[in-house]
């Protein structure tokens, strides 16, 4: 059958010599990770592609392992590099080639500690990591003794929350979160209460239209301060600084996938969306409780005019 289509489709490229060639019938493989808007944005983009007559595939990755995974050629791309939370294995993985950078997506990020709006009350000192420091008792539960608990995101977000707390010698035990999900269920049952919480949240994320509330101000984040002592308040360790407040996020593309699939790569690289698009992705599952796939499919019905000039129409 394949080898048929071949003979078939190497008799119509001799008779038109002017004839693109075509993307390949391979599958473009697109990796999911374990937040929403990733999810739903790789669904909506594999949609789009196969609305240009490209095969699709998902699988499910890490977020960190997948840098190696687009180096290697496995997947074809990575939608959501988010630079607080994988601008280092993007650049470590740029380093050693084989994957470059698609481009922006419009949106800017951020990632880091977060709290709900009723917590400033109990805690009137914030945004400053300093007050929020001071105030270490009042997020204390059975399990952190008399320090204070901070929920971190998933361990593979590779958040450096322990990094961070040793670096600054805070009063806090960090506590990694099973899921996403389990972010949003302990924001929800302390708002029951307005019981003082302090979690691992984003932007842009469904969360900011449910719950009003602010990321906690560390001091500034300084290129480096991943990787050099130096940088950064405390000389002698890693992580002493905030993730970047107007962080970027970026497409990350294997370098094979030009070649291989040429027109998916071109739409790739035109692909950007904004906050309140990706938002509104993560929100039709968080919120709405619509599966991913089904999600992307109202995305893209209701938003024609945002996604049409990005896909080429088979000729
Ligand atoms: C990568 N994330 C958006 C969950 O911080």
């Amino acid at each position: 059958m394949r080898s048929s289509t071949t003979a078939l489709m190497a008799g119509v490229m001799a008779a038109l010599p002017f004839a693109a060639l075509a993307d390949s019938e391979d599958p473009i493989v697109i990796p999911i990770h374990n937040w929403s808007s990733q999810i739903v944005m790789s669904n909506v983009v594999g949609q789009m592609l196969e609305t240009m007559g490209n095969n699709v595939e998902y699988v499910t990755t890490d977020s960190q392992a997948v840098y190696e995974s687009v180096r290697l050629g496995d997947v074809a791309f990575e939608m959501e590099v988010w630079e607080g939370a994988f601008g280092a294995s993007f650049r470590e993985a740029l380093e050693k080639g084989g994957l470059h950078d698609a481009g922006d997506h419009n949106a800017v990020t951020r990632e880091d500690w977060w709290y709900p709006a009723w917590t400033k009350e109990a805690c009137p000192g914030l945004p400053d990591w300093k007050a929020l420091n001071d105030c270490a008792a009042i997020f204390a539960t059975a399990e952190t003794g008399d320090k204070g608990r901070y929920l971190d995101g998933p361990v593979d977000w590779l958040k450096h929350g322990q990094e961070r707390v040793e670096a600054l010698d805070m009063d806090f035990v960090v506590v990694n979160a099973g899921s996403a999900a389990a972010l949003w269920a302990e924001i929800g049952a302390a708002e029951e209460d307005k019981r003082p919480i302090v979690v691992f949240n984003w932007t842009p994320n469904f969360a900011e239209a449910v719950w009003e509330g602010e990321f906690v101000e560390f001091p500034e984040w300084v290129d480096g301060c991943d990787k050099d002592p130096s940088v950064g308040p405390n000389p002698d360790a890693l992580y002493d600084c905030g993730n970047p407040p107007d962080g970027y996020m970026k497409k990350a593309a294997w370098d094979g996938m030009k070649d291989k699939w040429p027109d998916a790569y071109e739409t790739l690289t035109k692909i950007s969306f904004n906050n309140a698009q990706i938002a509104e992705m993560a929100k039709m599952v968080d919120v709405d409780e619509m599966e991913p796939e089904e999600a992307a499919e109202v995305w893209l019905e209701e938003n024609k005019d945002v996604w049409q000039d990005w896909v080429k129409q088979g000729s």
